[in-house]
Formats: structure tokens, sequence, C-alpha cells
């Protein structure tokens, strides 16, 4: 099934030099491809539609501000099962947790500054590519 997904890597991938790495997982996946790619500083009008879900948690303000503390690296993916094939790629959100292999489990120690976001569903790609791409059909 052939589907779409929204990643963006996070300033801490950016700033660490891991995007050609992350990157390189991502293309390495047969019959994948990246169809939209952008580095941008993103602005917390943006940043407040991304992450509605989490408006008032605890972690919501120390997010935004992280998330905008540098530029990010915004693409779309294309390709066989990509967004279940891109969390995985991932590994869950704790670090620590995240198997070694993973892109946050080999680089990432603390849950805030977790590398890469990757949608989580159909639903959810769909209104993030819109956000980050709106040209994009
Ligand atoms: P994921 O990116 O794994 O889907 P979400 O959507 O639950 O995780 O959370 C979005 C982002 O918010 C995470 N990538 C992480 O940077 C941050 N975050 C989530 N939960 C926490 C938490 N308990 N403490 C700090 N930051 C968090």
């Amino acid at each position: 099934m052939s589907q779409r997904t929204l990643v963006l890597l996070k300033p801490d991938a950016v700033r660490r030099g891991l995007v050609g790495e992350i990157l390189g997982r991502i293309e390495r996946k047969a019959g994948w491809s990246i169809t939209a790619l952008e580095l941008r500083t993103l602005d917390r009008a943006i940043l407040e539609q991304h992450y509605a879900e989490h408006v008032g948690r605890p972690f919501y303000e120390p997010l935004v501000e992280f998330m905008a503390s540098g530029p990010v690296v915004a693409l779309v993916v294309a390709g066989e099962r990509v967004i279940e094939g891109l969390r995985a790629l991932a590994g869950p959100t704790d670090p620590i947790a995240a198997a070694p292999g993973s892109i946050r489990g080999d680089f990432g120690t603390i849950v805030r500054e977790n590398l890469i976001h990757a949608s989580d569903s159909e639903e959810s790609a769909e209104r993030e590519i819109k956000i980050f791409f709106p040209g994009v059909a």
C-alpha cells in the first residue's frame, strides 16, 4: 500500500550534522522516495498547528522553544507502508528505550531532543503535509 508521510529532522539533528546520516537511512529503503524537501526555521504559528494535540501539556512550551531553536529539514516521503516504516526507523519517543539500530536508539538520549518526527497515521500525514507543504497536492 503506497502512502505518504511527513518527516521533520529536528534542530538537534541539523545542529549535530546528522541530516545526511538520517536521509541516507530513508533513501536506502527499497522503493521509498523523497518527494519534497526543505530546510527552514519554524515559527510558533506553524508549531502550534503541528503540535495542536499537545497544547497545554507540561512539555508543550519547552517543545515549541526547542523546535524553533534552529532550522529543521522537512520532507515528504512516499512509498510502501511508509508511515509504519518511518516510525520503525525512528524508534519510540524515548531514545533510551529505543532499540539500537533505530535513529533515536542510535543517536538520542533525551525525550525532547529525539531527532526526528514522523506522522503516526494516514490522517496525521495528510494534515501535516498540508501544514508544511501546502503546494504539494
Ligand atoms: P512521537 O514524535 O514519538 O510521535 P509525540 O507525538 O507523543 O511523540 O510527541 C511529540 C514530541 O513531543 C516528541 N517527539 C518529543 O520531542 C516531545 N515529547 C513527547 N512527550 C514528551 C515528554 N513526556 N517530555 C518531553 N517531551 C516530550
